[in-house]
């Protein structure tokens, strides 16, 4: 049996070689980042009670370290070997996102780790977007796209060889992880020289921005990286002091004291120059906007009914204000959105008995002192043996991609597409079915109530 590193150290390898390659790259990145470590500490600072709780429930090490970046890849081999690259680190599909509907030629997944364990070493995720030429309306357009995309191999021969290795063998040894990483990291770097004429760039990125971006370059740059942040309204607030200019209104859920879901910002993409090859081998100087930086902050992951609740208050708010690009109507934006979220209750006690969310269940210092106890989950909680943590929401939320999407391609870029979702095609592209986030929350939370009841009764639930 060889010395293999498990798939939650590479990951964490790998997160890391990315932000380094994305400081280098995107310098605003790293001011982002030293802002949240700054508002992060302040946060703390000011509320023991979280962080207590970050450290009971042994998350507290993890905030730094999180982060989620996001690619946009041409065709379906290139996705189904992405599942491949993606699995060597511990990271599954989980969701299928349709941003069709949303102005964006795009359907989507996130790569991410699952299981309590792994999320809690390291929660890297990718949201990894496959572009719908069959939504292109021009055929010759289309058909040109396809062609340079054939043409292209966005692997290195190293890491195609070491994901077979690690599926052949079972895994790598620390020298071959560490050559993995190395090797995969080159499909994410962004290259500054176009594969096809600053002709067909404008041709395909007249057609939409996306695009160009997908077919115009060597391979799947990785657009942003995302930190998680304690306090968005406060790195929002910050943002223009340190010389960044964040994006008009905050997506997600609004500023709440029970925070749900998800909720992102980010900074505009920057204007970059790239060069595109001429018929005589020469290089034109123009520019691409692409990249750009983005902050999260991550909240209680809700149940069908929550979800269904939050969709139904989103709506609501959005029927009455819809947020301009410009930021114009920011501020009424908002205020819909507090008025709409009124009833979506926000006290954990609440949201854990109307069934809103997920939580995690642990014994209480006197649970553990006690040894035995009777009684069911709810007498348990309320004689003080068991209490309840919420669950960190891991995924993403479609409404909120597309206003991060169309925030960074620019206000001209919407577009209607008819609404044709297609998780069908999308699987069969992938190679798999995507898992459902569901399913997966409520088996952490049944596995957590079980464990509390075994330990206090000593019988498993
Ligand atoms: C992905 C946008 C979605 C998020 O955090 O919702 C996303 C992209 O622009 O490629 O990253
Ligand atoms: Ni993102």
């Amino acid at each position: 049996m060889k010395d293999f590193v498990t798939s939650d150290w590479i990951r964490s390898a790998f997160s890391r070689a990315m932000s380094t390659m994305y400081k280098t790259e995107v310098p605003a990145y790293g001011t982002l980042m030293t802002l949240v470590a700054d508002v992060n500490a302040e946060t703390l600072a000011a509320q023991p009670d979280l962080a207590a709780q970050l450290t009971e429930t042994d998350t507290l090490e993890r905030i730094s370290e999180e982060r989620h970046g996001a690619i946009r890849l041409g065709t379906p081999e290139e996705l189904a070997t992405m599942r491949r690259l993606f699995a060597v680190m511990g990271m599954m599909p989980v969701g299928y996102y349709d941003l069709s509907t949303a102005g964006v030629p795009v359907h989507s997944t996130a790569f991410r780790p699952v299981g309590e364990a792994a999320l809690k070493r390291n929660p890297f995720r990718v949201f990894t977007s496959l572009l719908r030429l069959d939504l292109i309306a021009d055929p010759a357009l289309r058909a040109e796209a396809e062609a340079v995309l054939s043409r292209r191999n966005i692997f290195t021969s190293g890491a195609l060889a070491l994901i077979d290795k690690a599926e052949r063998e079972g895994g790598l040894t620390q020298e071959e992880a560490e050559r993995f990483v190395a090797q995969a990291l080159e499909t994410f770097r962004w290259h500054d020289k176009a594969i096809v004429s600053a002709s067909l760039y404008k041709r395909l990125h007249d057609a939409h921005r996306l695009i160009a971006d997908v077919v115009s370059f060597k391979g799947p740059h990785i657009n942003h990286l995302t930190p998680r942040t304690l306090d968005i309204d406060r790195v929002q607030a910050l943002m223009p002091e340190r010389g960044i200019a964040p994006k008009a209104v905050v997506e997600g859920p609004p500023t709440r004291a029970c925070p749900i879901l998800l909720r992102q910002t980010s900074f505009k993409a920057l204007d970059e120059p790239v060069s595109f090859k001429a018929e005589d081998g020469s290089w034109v100087p123009g520019s691409h906007t692409a990249r750009f930086g983005e902050i999260e902050q991550r909240g209680l992951a809700l149940t069908p009914k929550g979800r269904a609740l939050y969709d139904q208050l989103l709506d609501r708010s959005r029927a009455i204000v819809r947020p301009a690009a410009d930021g114009s109507n920011a501020s009424e934006y908002e205020a819909a959105l507090r008025q709409a979220f009124q009833d979506f209750p926000d006290d954990w006690e609440a949201i854990r008995k109307a069934g809103l969310g997920y939580f995690t269940y642990r014994l209480t210092a006197k649970g553990r002192a006690s040894g035995q106890a009777a009684g069911d989950l709810e007498s348990l909680i309320a004689s003080g043996h068991i209490v309840a943590d919420p669950i960190v929401y891991e995924d993403f939320l479609p409404v909120s991609a597309a206003g991060i999407f169309q925030s960074n391609l620019g206000d001209d870029a919407a577009q209607d597409f008819v609404a044709s979702p297609n998780q069908v095609m999308f699987e069969r592209d992938l190679g798999a079915s995507v898992l459902n986030e569901f399913d997966h929350y409520a088996a952490i939370e049944q596995a957590s109530i079980e464990a509390c009841i075994a330990s206090l009764t000593g019988v498993r639930a």
